[in-house]
């Protein structure tokens, strides 16, 4: 027997009173057992939440174990790359610092062929200067069948015979009383093709013949100080007169003869 049901018994003598309190405690009971069912439905839809939530969570930890694992494999294939790179970098630095280095030996080269040419380009203008001005000095001559040069430059003995020889001619030879007095009327003062430095006293002629006639002037050739190895044509009061031995290093004005091939 239920407790309702032992309250309608015990007052059941009462009349309508104790039926109301009866209907009162089951509208309560009923409202408890709403309360209860309501508070089951509560707790299942959060333990349904918190399944849902731990579900989420589970598959995000599962995302972010593959992303992990995915940067892992890419941080060491980015690490790899790296190194296949910086050994092609460094390679190609090498590359570069040896072009460099090839550069700078071959721009050296160049500074110096550069200065070179400047060097030559230099001497070319001097040797030109000094033709031109050879030539604008120079008096042509001729008698018999040669022809003669007089240089108004002054050079030494030696330097002078050069001259000549760089134009095909040599210093001047005089094998005549004709060719002597014919230099003399030039009233020149310059080498001739003659020296005794071979042998001293023994007169040649640039030409390997000796000296057979001579027009030396009086007291010459004294080979002064022991050091007048080349002639020299002097201006004279007498014509058949007029040579000079002096020393070789001597500057002079030089004649150059050009004899015609018969
Ligand atoms: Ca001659
Ligand atoms: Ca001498
Ligand atoms: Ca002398």
């Amino acid at each position: 027997m239920t407790g309702s049901r032992m309250i309608v018994l015990r007052h059941g003598r009462s009349g309508a009173y104790p039926e109301a309190l009866v209907a009162r405690q089951e509208q309560v009971v009923r409202a408890r057992a709403r309360c209860f069912r309501l508070a089951a439905v509560c707790l299942g839809l959060l333990c349904v939440l918190l399944l849902i939530t731990n579900i989420v969570f589970y598959v995000k930890y599962i995302n972010l174990e593959e992303e992990k694992n995915s940067m892992s494999k890419n941080t060491f294939s980015l690490r790899e790359n790296f190194k296949v790179e910086r050994k092609t970098f460094l390679s190609y630095i090498t590359n570069l610092t040896e072009e460099r280095d090839g550069l700078n030996n071959s721009y050296q080269n160049l500074t110096e062929e550069v200065d070179q040419l400047k060097s030559i380009y230099k001497n070319m203008v001097k040797e030109r200067d000094e033709l031109k001005s050879s030539f604008q000095n120079l008096k042509c001559m001729s008698f018999g069948s040669s022809n003669y040069y007089l240089f108004n430059n002054k050079k030494s003995w030696s330097e002078a015979r050069q001259e000549c020889r760089n134009k095909g001619a040599d210093l001047l030879i005089i094998s005549s009383k004709e060719e002597q007095e014919f230099f003399k009327k030039q009233d020149v003062h310059a080498w001739l093709g003659l020296t005794d430095a071979e042998e001293e006293g023994e007169w040649k002629w640039v030409n390997g013949s000796l000296m057979t006639t001579t027009f030396w002037k009086g007291g010459e050739p004294n080979n002064a100080n022991q050091g007048e190895d080349c002639a020299v044509f002097t201006p004279s009061t007498d014509p058949l007169n007029t040579w000079n031995d002096m020393p070789c290093t001597e500057s002079e004005k030089w004649i150059c003869e050009l004899t015609a091939v018969p």
